[in-house]
């Protein structure tokens, strides 16, 4: 059956005609339409929605299964009903309409008397709003943390130089988090069409997800926690590898540094200056004329000795991939490209041009699977050279006039469709073949890959920026917004152009971008073409100094992020953590004062906030905190004012956890001698699990990784950190034991005492003034206990 819909009125989704269970799940057809419900766990239901008769089955996000649920359908004359042990589905027959309800018969989300309709091609499912309903996610939007009351589009689009409330941006990644009564859900919307998502805006009875065209084809998963709901839909749409370590060291970019001499005396000047830096990025300057996979042969005449040089300096190099193809016979991958047929074609047949960087350009078509194979073949020449890094832009598809036609041609895995389907595809597709093909070239070296535009699922081939942000403060706050919330959506390496793209940062923008940025999963400084230079040095000894101490930071707690990363290919949980993750129910998160707050990892806590301000009203969550620089602690569960000058961030450490530190170093490579545990007493317990491979390889799939669980029971003043599992020996000689917040003078280590001795201890280094008549600046100290025992695998329980 098949229904012809107009655009004059809205049409609903009619009443149940007939239902039957198949191993896919029940399949349903209605009077305007047919449903299928299928499960992929007890709390994953898929609905799809159709006026056609068969399903949709192609996914690009999806990479999980439907599974067979011992689900109980149970019949009744207005309703059919599917039970699962967490979740209970109530289908009203007249009309059909979704209701997902707890066990005992809450409602967690059900549809609004609208139900699913279209009008014309498009289709829209309504949910009634529920009390105080609050909505979060929808990855790289703009806007406050709660989004209730407005309304996004999903559309990948280059925004340059985007405001505070632009959208869309870059990234199309159609799923949300709804809570309220202390229930909640999440709602993955699996259609690539153009989708718009209204929580309440200009209504007050639903949130509703629509779509251009095409089925309306959702998922919607039960959690207890916004944990777990980001657990489940990662199940989903897959989870990221292990990044090289290198790349989340920190990494210096700029459009553009050449010619080849910039970047040695770049490199010369990092090492130097005792600044770590694992990473200088080649932007469009490298290539002859914007010429993807070619070089300048002016500038860079020596491309593999260049990156063998920084290579023995300990840097890596990462460069730009454009996927516009200058339309030019002669130049290698331009004929290669039309003989082999893989550009993006007009309905005629021809190849489409537009117009971007080179000229006019073809672009590959990236939803070919023979497209992705033969993009993923080109890179050997870098590969060769010695590039591991790779960063795909302008791929949302970004040209000159910025209106690609919708009547393009995608093949689509060879079902066809046009740019209203394939255009938020792009950059993800492209992002994949760039990884599937790096790494398969690199022969079990991990690539690092980095994209502007994605769609769901892009976090298994690549990390994401958030594009051409503006140097002033707001933009930088919004930037951190927008890592929060890309984290809520699955992708756990994400970052901004620290410092900011657009225009000319000021000294204390600066100083403050870096300070937040190191505290950030993807560290990246960028600037655009004729801005003023930024380098850590650029701005002055002060500044000089606050970036050197905050980029040291991030060195020394490497062990940390590299678990939280860890973490993140295991369970989706990002590394950036809104506050939404753990504080859920507190409606203090949510406000404008404090939504920009976020834990790094579980037990960092780091307020970000404006350059020139020097007092910040915070909101410390319920717990025991202590300022990172001078010990003290500040009692959880409420608002206070905090001090925030330039060199010193807020920043704070959750009491009752143990992070795992290092020293600092000039980069993520060199072989580290001693494993700190800094202790933060207190009467919270906590559990980290320390993670260690050797950061550059994919032996850690086959066994060769080590993980020890780090356990705190502050009430019982204990720590066990258990014996190592797996293959990897780690570089580690010494423990050295950091007591933080403790007047003990007995430490013991299995039973047996240590020495210990007494400290003033601080993360970071006296500021250096620019006069040299002046003392340097103490940036706080704290009194701590240390002790240093050898380094063991086997299982240690520290008391005090
Ligand atoms: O039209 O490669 O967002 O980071 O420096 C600009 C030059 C193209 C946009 C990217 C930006 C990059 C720039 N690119």
């Amino acid at each position: 059956m098949s229904a012809t819909i107009n655009s004059v009125t809205s049409k609903s989704l009619g009443t149940l005609s007939s239902f039957k269970k198949s191993t896919e799940g029940i399949t349903g057809i209605t009077s305007l339409g047919n449903f299928r419900v299928s499960l992929y766990s007890e709390s994953i239901f898929r609905i799809s929605i159709s006026l056609e008769e068969h399903f949709e089955s192609l996914s690009y996000s999806v990479v999980a299964n439907p599974v067979e649920i011992a689900s109980e359908i149970i019949d009744s004359d207005s309703t059919l009903q599917i039970k699962t042990s967490t979740t209970l589905l109530t289908i009203s027959k007249n009309p059909v309409r979704f209701s997902f309800n707890t066990l005992d018969g809450k409602v967690i989300n059900e549809d609004e008397t609208f139900g699913t309709s279209w009008i014309g091609d498009q289709v829209t499912t309504y949910k009634k709003l529920q009390p105080d309903e609050r909505f979060i996610g929808l990855g790289e939007k703009t806007g406050g943390l709660d989004r209730r009351g407005h309304a996004f589009q999903n559309w990948t689009t280059d925004a340059y130089g985007y405001g505070n409330g632009t959208d869309p941006l870059y990234c199309s990644t159609p799923f949300y988090i709804g809570i309220h009564n202390h229930l909640l859900y999440g709602i993955f919307f699996d259609n690539t069409h153009k989708t718009f998502f209204n929580f309440g805006a200009s209504n007050n009875r639903f949130s509703s997800f629509s779509a251009d065209a095409g089925e309306m084809n959702y998922y919607f998963i039960n959690g207890n926690s916004v944990a777990e709901i980001i657990k489940q839909y990662t199940h989903l749409t897959g989870r990221m590898e292990m990044p090289p370590i290198w790349s989340i060291g920190y990494q210096q970019c700029r459009y553009s540094y050449y010619p080849d001499k910039e970047i040695y005396s770049l490199a010369k000047t990092f090492r130097e200056k005792d600044i770590p830096a694992d990473v200088i990025v080649l932007d469009i300057h490298y290539m002859d004329k914007y010429k993807i996979f070619t070089w300048d042969s002016k500038n860079f005449p020596d491309p593999k000795g260049l990156i063998q040089h920084l290579r023995d300096q300990g840097f890596h190099i990462v460069i730009m991939c454009d996927p516009g193809i200058k339309v030019e016979p002669g130049y290698e991958t331009y004929d290669d490209g039309v003989k082999k047929d893989v550009f993006i074609k007009y309905p005629d047949g021809e190849n489409y041009q537009g117009q971007v960087w080179p000229g006019w350009c073809h672009f590959p078509d990236f939803t070919n699977p023979e497209t992705r194979e033969w993009w993923a073949t080109k890179f050997q020449d870098y590969v060769n050279l010695g590039v591991d890094g790779f960063w795909n832009d302008m791929n949302e598809i970004a040209t000159w006039g910025h209106s690609l036609p919708e009547n393009l041609e995608f093949n689509f895995e060879g079902n066809k469709a046009t740019t209203r389907r394939g255009r938020n595809l792009f950059g993800f597709q492209m992002a994949r073949s760039t990884y599937e093909g790096t790494k398969k070239l690199l022969k079990g070296k991990r690539p690092f890959n980095l994209t502007r535009s994605g769609f769901s699922g892009i976090q298994r081939y690549a990390a994401v920026w958030t594009g051409d942000n503006v140097s002033y403060d707001e933009h930088m706050l919004l930037g951190v917004r927008l890592v929060n919330s890309i984290g809520l959506t699955g992708i756990a390496f994400a970052g901004y152009d620290a410092g900011g793209f657009v225009g000319d940062a000021n000294t204390k923008l600066f100083a403050r971008w870096i300070s937040i940025a190191s505290l950030s999963p993807f560290f990246r400084a960028h600037t655009m073409i004729n801005t003023r230079d930024s380098e850590p040095w650029s701005y002055g000894e002060e500044v000089e100094s606050i970036c050197r101490n905050y980029i040291k930071f991030r060195y020394q707690l490497m062990p940390y992020i590299y678990s939280l990363f860890y973490d993140a290919s295991k369970t989706g949980m990002p590394v950036q953590r809104s506050l939404a993750i753990n504080y859920t129910h507190d409606h203090r998160i949510y406000d404008g004062k404090y939504y920009n707050q976020y834990l790094f990892g579980p037990s960092i806590l780091v307020a970000p906030v404006e350059s020139n301000k020097e007092l910040l009203k915070i909101f410390f969550p319920e717990g025991e905190w202590y300022d990172v620089y001078t010990g003290k602690v500040w009692q959880g569960n409420q608002e206070t004012v905090v001090e925030s000058p330039i060199h010193r961030l807020p920043v704070f450490i959750k009491a009752g956890s143990v992070l795992p530190m290092q020293p600092a170093a000039a980069n993520t490579s060199i072989k580290q001698q001693e494993l700190i545990l800094h202790i933060y007493c207190g009467k919270d317990s906590s559990e980290f699990l320390l993670y260690m491979d050797d950061g550059e390889t994919f032996d850690y799939q086959n066994g060769k990784s080590a993980t020890r669980t780090i356990q705190m029971n502050g009430a019982q003043n204990k720590v066990i950190v258990s014996k190592s599992e797996g293959d990897f020996k780690s570089s580690y000689k010494k423990i050295k034991i950091i007591l933080h917040g403790t007047n003990t003078d007995s430490v013991s280590v299995n039973g047996k005492n240590l020495e210990i001795s007494y400290h003033l201890h601080s993360f970071f280094a006296p500021l250096e003034k620019y006069d040299p008549i002046n003392e340097p600046d103490s940036m706080g100290e704290e009194k701590v206990r240390i002790a240093t025992i050898d380094y063991t695998e086997a299982n240690l329980e520290i008391s005090w």
